[in-house]
């Protein structure tokens, strides 16, 4: 297959890319280094300043086409001209501002946010409506599409008894930050030109992300954008992070917010299972991609446990949530779809927690540690 990825630069898409390099798919990777950019000027850095995918392709051998373009998929020439040349049977599409804390700083970052996520997603599904319209479209959603509502969360849809008749919906959504109604909005066009084109659309309501891709050798060259800071990481590695620079863990609130997690590993196979069940052509297929669910305060009392095996002695802190979400809330969400589709979860443990830890701990010396505590607020 001609396998687009965009976005093959961040933390899941260079992921899935160095994941397919074992296989013979032509592999067609683009990015603008836009989080790059933004992590710079806001003086948030990974823990690894990994090279820039060009040079990370550079030596690479295998049997399929490997090629990288640094474009804009915000711009619609562009991400026009890269579909009509390559014809891809697959798009792989992560090239959205992904973090919710981004999105509050302030306009210029909520419009940024906004515009760069449905102008990239209008841009890659007119192009391929107009071009391509076999093209199996996956595109990275997110759980915090649904929020915390007092129902249980249905993979997707929901049907609706209303004065004794009935439909199928988009169950309803409400983020809880502007990134996150971004994504609610992709939905939403995604299944517009899904149900007026006839396209061929999968949307992975995906939950937290953590862990790192299990190169073998995890040498620095394969190794993804791994963040920890308060912009950028997500929960469990900034957890982890914290815990191995003798900082508290910063537990949110009551810490009793619940979220469905998956590891990295999960989360590709998640899309090659995607990959492998192609939707009919105008069916959206919606899939809740995570394994486990946890509260923050079950997250930080993991790490506790688990570090505690290697001698590090860690601290849980609750600050002053800067966000404003449900603290204590109902949470049910069905995610049985993929595993009825063959996934085999990676549980966490201790193990793994540990396994992060040392990763991490060869890079010690690169953490930022004032970049660890909230800065963002919500008000
Ligand atoms: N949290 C803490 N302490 C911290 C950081 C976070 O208690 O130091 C809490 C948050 O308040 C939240 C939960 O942990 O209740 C998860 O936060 P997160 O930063 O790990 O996740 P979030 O901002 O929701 O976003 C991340 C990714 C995003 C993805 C989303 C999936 O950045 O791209 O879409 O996870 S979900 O959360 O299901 O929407």
């Amino acid at each position: 297959m001609k396998i687009l990825i965009l976005g093959a630069d961040g933390y899941l898409g260079w992921s899935m890319a160095a994941n397919l390099f074992s296989s013979s798919h032509d592999l067609f990777l683009v990015d603008n280094y836009s989080k790059r950019k933004h992590m710079k000027s806001l003086k948030r850095y990974p823990l690894l300043e990994t090279p820039l995918v060009k040079k990370r392709i550079q030596n690479i051998k295998r049997k399929g086409v490997t090629k990288f373009y640094q474009l804009d998929c915000s711009k619609y020439v562009d991400i026009h001209k890269i579909i009509k040349n390559i014809m891809p049977d697959v798009v792989i599409h992560f090239a959205e501002l992904p973090s919710a804390p981004f999105s509050m700083i302030n306009t210029t970052n909520s419009w940024e946010t906004l515009r760069n996520n449905l102008q990239s997603t209008f841009n890659i599904i007119h192009s391929l409506k107009d071009l391509s319209p076999k093209t199996h479209l996956i595109k990275l959603g997110t759980m915090g599409e649904y929020g915390t509502p007092n129902i249980d969360i249905e993979e997707g849809w929901l049907n609706i008894k209303h004065k004794k008749r009935s439909d199928r919906f988009l169950y309803p959504r409400q983020g809880s930050s502007l990134y996150h109604t971004s994504k609610i909005m992709d939905t939403d066009l995604i299944w517009f030109y899904t149900r007026m084109y006839g396209l061929s659309c999968t949307d992975l309501m995906q939950g937290p992300v953590y862990g790192l891709y299990p190169n073998k050798k995890l040498d620095d060259d394969v190794a993804p954008l791994f963040t920890y800071d308060d912009i950028f990481g997500t929960v469990l590695n900034r957890f982890i992070i914290q815990a191995i620079m003798n900082q508290p863990l910063t537990v949110y609130g009551t810490g009793n917010q619940i979220r469905g997690y998956i590891n990295i590993l999960d989360s590709i196979e998640c899309i090659k299972i995607a990959m492998k069940n192609k939707p009919k052509r105008g069916e959206l297929k919606i899939y809740n991609q995570f394994t486990e669910q946890f509260s923050v305060l079950e997250l930080a009392e993991l790490v506790r446990k688990s570090l505690k095996k290697i001698n590090i002695n860690v601290n849980i802190k609750k600050v002053k949530n800067p966000r404003v979400e449900k603290e204590n809330h109902y949470y049910n969400a069905k995610h049985s779809n993929l595993k009825k589709l063959g996934l085999k979860a990676n549980k966490l443990n201790e193990k793994m927690i540990i396994q992060i830890a040392n990763y991490c701990m060869k890079y010690k010396s690169n953490i930022k540690i004032n970049t660890i505590m909230p800065k963002v607020k919500w008000k």
